[in-house]
């Protein structure tokens, strides 16, 4: 008896994973009041890597401008918001207090740029698996949305933006140019 109730609630729990891992990924698009979240994805991760990072476009009907504050999820132990910037052609992370989405505008989180930063992966994000991703907004509030893992390369021209020394110079078109404040260069 003991073991019959201690494992029910396991298999409920089994079963949900089993079921959230199989949504089908079409139409893949979340709405929070007049906000529309489109199309959240994240590179798998290789083997040991300890941190990932999510991407999604989001479209605002509202009249008013409004602001990504927050983001949570499970698979990681730490979540945070970040923007990429170019120092001296070296891409750096940073952290930001949010990312403002324009009242009828957008705001594009993509690799180069800004990104939900997971921190401390408690598994590898593997291709073709999903995870939900809490979102939350300063006016629209919380709304959860279902991240895809897609392949590693992924728009892989980014793949490698991480690693650059500082000896190189910024003649690369790795650099995504909109948000970004690159210092002239007088070569
Ligand atoms: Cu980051």
């Amino acid at each position: 008896m003991r073991y019959r109730i201690a494992f029910l609630p396991l298999l409920a729990a089994a079963l949900g994973l089993m079921f959230s891992a199989a949504l089908p990924a079409q139409a893949h698009d979340f709405t929070v009041g007049g906000l529309k979240i489109d199309h959240p994805w994240a590179r798998a991760t290789p083997g040991q890597a300890k941190n990932g990072a999510a991407y999604l476009v989001i479209h605002s009907s509202e009249a008013a401008d409004d602001r990504l504050v927050a983001a949570a999820t499970d698979v990681a132990q730490r979540v945070e918001l970040h923007n990429h910037l170019n120092v001296d052609g070296v891409m750096q992370m940073r952290e930001v207090e949010g990312i403002d989405v324009p009242a009828g505008g957008m705001a594009t989180l993509k690799p180069g740029s800004f990104h939900v930063m997971l921190m401390g992966l408690k598994a590898p994000l593997k291709e073709g698996e999903s995870f939900p991703l809490t979102l939350t907004f300063e006016k629209a509030g919380s709304t959860t949305v279902e991240v895809n893992v897609e392949a590693v390369g992924s728009m892989g021209s980014m793949s490698g933006d991480m690693k650059h020394d500082g000896m190189e110079k910024m003649d690369h078109d790795h650099a995504d140019h909109d948000h970004m404040d690159h210092g002239t260069k007088n070569n």
